[in-house]
C-alpha cells in the first residue's frame, strides 16, 4: 500500500499529540466528512491518503482495517479505547461526536433527529447520489435508465432536505454530525457534477452557510490530491471497466 502522509496539528493541541488520530482517506467525499469533523474539533490527525486508483484499498494491509475495503477508516490512538479502528463515515462521525460530546444532543428527541437525519445521508442521499455520479460519469456501459432513476431520486432527496431546511437553519435543530455528513455529497452534486438545483432556495441557503465555516474551509484546504471521479473520468472506457471489474476482494466471489 503506497500511502502519503499529511499531519495536521492545531498550534495549541502540539503537547497533546498522544491523543492522535489516524485517518485513512481517499479525495472523495465520504473522506471530506471525517476532515470537517477533525477541523470542527480542533484535534489532531495524520491523514493516509491512499489511492484508490491504484487499489490500495484492496491490499492485504488496508483490508486487515477494514474487510469490506473502503475508506474512510479511523484509527483512533489515544491509548484508552485500545486503538480503536473503525470504518463506516457515519458510525465514525457518531463515535468523534460522542467521545468529544459535541455536534449531537447528549439526550432527548433532538438527539434522535440528529440520528435520523444522518440514517438519512448514509442510506439514502450518499448512495443515490453515488450511484447518479456512478452510472453519468463512472460505468463503462451507459443505461439511460440507471441514469436517469439515481439522478431523479438523488433530485428528490434533495427536495425533501430543502423542506426541513424551510423551518430549520441546519439539518437536525442546532448544527450537527447531520449537517457534516450532508454537506460533501452535495456540494460535489450540486457545484460539480449534476443539476445546479437552483429551485431549491432553502438548500441553497444552508449549502453557504456551511460552506462558510471556517471548519469546512480547513476540511476542503486539504490537498487529497485530484477529486477520485475526476480521475476515474478521465480514464479511458477500457481502463474503467478494468477498475470495476477488479478481482474484488477475496471473499467477493
Ligand atoms: N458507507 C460507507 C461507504 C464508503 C465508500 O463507499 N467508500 C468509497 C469511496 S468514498 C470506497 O472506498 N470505494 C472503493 C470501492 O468500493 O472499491 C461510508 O459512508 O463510509
Amino acid at each position: 500500500m503506497s500511502i502519503s502522509t499529511i499531519f495536521q496539528f492545531p498550534s495549541q493541541l502540539l503537547d497533546e499529540r498522544r491523543e492522535m488520530y489516524e485517518i485513512y482517506l481517499d479525495s472523495t467525499p465520504n473522506s471530506r466528512k471525517i476532515l470537517i469533523m477533525m477541523a470542527e474539533l480542533g484535534v489532531p490527525y495524520q491523514v493516509q491518503i491512499l489511492n484508490l486508483i491504484a487499489k490500495d484499498h484492496l491490499k492485504p494491509e488496508f483490508l486487515a482495517l477494514n474487510q469490506n475495503g473502503k475508506i474512510p477508516v479511523l484509527v483512533d490512538t489515544d491509548g484508552q479505547n485500545d486503538q480503536l479502528v473503525l470504518a463506516e463515515s457515519g458510525a465514525i462521525l457518531f463515535y468523534l461526536a460522542e467521545k468529544h460530546g459535541q455536534f449531537i444532543p447528549a439526550s432527548g428527541q433532538e438527539r434522535f433527529q440528529v440520528m435520523q437525519w444522518l440514517m438519512f445521508q448514509m442510506s439514502g442521499l450518499g448512495p443515490m447520489m453515488g450511484l447518479s455520479g456512478h452510472f453519468s460519469i463512472i460505468a463503462p456501459e451507459r443505461i439511460p435508465y440507471a441514469i436517469k432513476h439515481f439522478g431523479r431520486e438523488s433530485k428528490r432527496l434533495v427536495s425533501v432536505l430543502d423542506s426541513q431546511l424551510a423551518h430549520s437553519q441546519y439539518v437536525a435543530g442546532e448544527y450537527s454530525i447531520a449537517d457534516i455528513a450532508c454537506y460533501p455529497y452535495c456540494h460535489m452534486a450540486v457545484l460539480g457534477y449534476g443539476d445546479p438545483m437552483q429551485e431549491y432556495q432553502h438548500f441553497h441557503r444552508w449549502l453557504s452557510e456551511i460552506g462558510a465555516r471556517q471548519a469546512v474551509k480547513q476540511a476542503y484546504d486539504v490537498d487529497l490530491g485530484e477529486v477520485l471521479v475526476e480521475r476515474l473520468a478521465k480514464m479511458s472506457t477500457e481502463e474503467r471497466a478494468h477498475w470495476l471489474g477488479i478481482e474484488r476482494r477475496a471473499t467477493a466471489t
